[in-house]
């Protein structure tokens, strides 16, 4: 069957009001960017004439503006899932504008398979080449694409000459049967290839094919610096320390990192340890500071879901295939983040909070327990079923104002049951094995930034005993204090023991 070369005015034509649309692609990476745009003018203009025109997203993790920033800002959205880092996506939800659900990425594929968000209309698959019987070679992402080409009622695909077709094989596509019949998934190391190099779609279901020309929309990073150098300092000489005293085999176990400038400088800190011996990488997004370890033998195999790298950096691979093939994989992000998978392999899984709480409860969500930041990804996935859970962040947050350390969350994401390890720059706290009283002694002692030592010191002096110590009139008392008067350092517990 031969595919109909199409606009992407024309492709966007078949999105209606009222559509749910499926996108390919895990952070901007394999996210299409084409069409998104041309909805966005149709949007717009039945805006104009005065009707209603507003659409569902479902996708892998984050895109790039071309689709959560421009279909946003002209109030195009109506749902979306999952995980967004658009700022005017941001402003949107937090408005109310946007119903967001903040789901686990390995739950996303199967929540839109078990029915639970509505149907996919019509799916956007970004491919570096598609056969004429419906074989569609994904890009820099796996995604949710599967699912989508399977349920959707149409498929556009967006070829994109800015990926090259060396990228063809670098994929291990497999979906999961649902409930009563899905069968274990065999992967029992990170290398384990399990499925077929590309997603399989009806043809019928094809409506035609987009040329497009367009590099991903990849964040650029900003150099490390003294902070989150020394966050991903006391990381690297925590788990050599474990390795050393037997916790972590002395063959290393594979690692899961999330993403941002945090999560750069703690895989280059890793990299340049060498009493850690190189090691795998089983993780949803992998960054340049990987694939820079990856040429200097550092990183073994590195299988992910994304390549959230820069443009550049993602040349570079396709311009040296030969040497990548056998050592980087793209999966779904059922697969990429299987709960059973991670606790199989035993991953180390770092990710990032935005604040914790001296018992151990992560936010990595919500900024004073109400604005949505981004949202879980995957961190979730990986720190539930970690071999060992490490979660990191700088200990104060603009300025100083802002402490990470807190009595209490201002929202739930990771509870103490699954936090292992807490990383600031001041240092490590190790509540593994640990009662609450012991974890609140150890963040507090090791992580929190010494302008509110004290602070949370007395909060634990004038809370009520009890297995978990809290004085619950007091416990968001740091949090009241920011809004109130804009510095969590003036907080006044007096105020609370009134
Ligand atoms: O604000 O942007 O105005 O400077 O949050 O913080 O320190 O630059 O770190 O880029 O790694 O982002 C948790 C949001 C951290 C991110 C979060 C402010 C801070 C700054 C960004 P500015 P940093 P990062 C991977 C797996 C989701 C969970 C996860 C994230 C901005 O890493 O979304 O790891 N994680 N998922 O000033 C107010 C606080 C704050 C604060 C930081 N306590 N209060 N503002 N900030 N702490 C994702 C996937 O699965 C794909």
């Amino acid at each position: 069957m031969s595919f109909r070369i199409i606009s992407a005015a024309e492709a966007a034509s078949y999105v209606k009001h009222g559509d749910n649309i499926g996108l390919s692609g895990f952070t901007p990476a394999g996210t299409p960017k084409a069409v998104t745009p041309e909805i966005a003018k149709i949007a717009e203009a039945e805006h104009e004439a005065g009707r209603p025109f507003q659409i569902g997203i479902f996708t892998g993790a984050s895109t790039g503006d071309a689709t959560d920033g421009i279909l946003s800002r002209i109030k195009a959205i109506r749902y979306r899932a999952p995980y967004t880092t658009n700022p005017d996506f941001r402003k949107a939800v937090n408005n109310g504008e946007i119903a967001y659900n903040d789901i686990h990425l390995s739950q996303m594929a199967q929540e839109v398979r078990y029915g639970f968000m509505g149907k996919v209309n019509v799916a956007i698959l970004e491919a570096c080449e598609v056969t004429p019987d419906g074989k569609v070679y994904l890009t820099a992402a796996g995604g949710i694409s599967p699912t989508i080409a399977r349920l959707a009622d149409k498929v556009i695909i967006e070829l994109n000459s800015a990926h090259s077709k060396n990228c063809m094989g670098l994929h291990d596509v497999y979906e999961p049967l649902d409930p009563p019949y899905r069968r274990e998934i065999p992967i029992f190391k990170p290398s384990d290839r399990i499925g077929v190099p590309y997603v399989q779609v009806d043809p019928k279901k094809i409506i035609g094919i987009v040329e497009v020309n367009k590099p991903d929309e990849a964040r650029s990073f900003t150099a490390p610096d003294p902070i989150t150098d020394k966050i991903g300092q006391n990381v690297a000489d925590f788990l050599a320390a474990d390795m050393k005293r037997g916790i972590i085999p002395s063959t290393f176990l594979p690692l899961q990192s999330g993403v941002g400038n945090i999560a750069n400088a703690v895989l280059g800190a890793l990299g340049r340890n060498t009493t850690i011996p190189p090691f795998e990488m089983y993780t949803e997004v992998l960054q340049d500071s990987v694939v820079n370890l990856i040429r200097a033998g550092r990183v073994k195999f590195g299988s992910t879901c994304s390549l959230t790298v820069t443009n550049d950096c993602l040349q570079g691979i396709y311009d040296d295939i030969d040497f990548f093939r056998d050592k980087l994989m793209m999966r779904p992000s059922e697969i990429s983040n299987s709960p059973e998978v991670v606790r199989r392999l035993g991953i180390i899984s770092i990710n990032t909070a935005i604040e914790a709480d001296i018992y151990g409860n992560v936010n990595s969500t919500h900024i004073t327990g109400t604005k949505m930041m981004n949202g879980i990804g995957g961190s979730g996935d990986f720190t539930r079923n970690a071999y060992i859970s490490i979660f990191t962040c700088p200990s104060v947050a603009k300025e100083g104002k802002i402490s990470a350390i807190v009595p209490m969350v201002s929202h739930h994401d990771h509870t103490e049951h699954d936090v292992n390890i807490i990383v600031t720059e001041q240092g490590v706290a190790d509540l593994r094995g640990k009662s609450p009283a012991e974890r609140a002694q150890t963040i507090i002692e090791n992580c929190a930034h010494p302008d509110y030592k004290n602070l949370l010191w007395d909060y634990l002096k004038m809370a009520s005993k009890g297995q978990t110590a809290h004085n619950i009139a007091a416990a968001l008392g740091m949090h009241d204090a920011l809004l109130k008067k804009g510095d969590m350092r003036l907080t006044d517990w007096a105020e609370y023991s009134k």
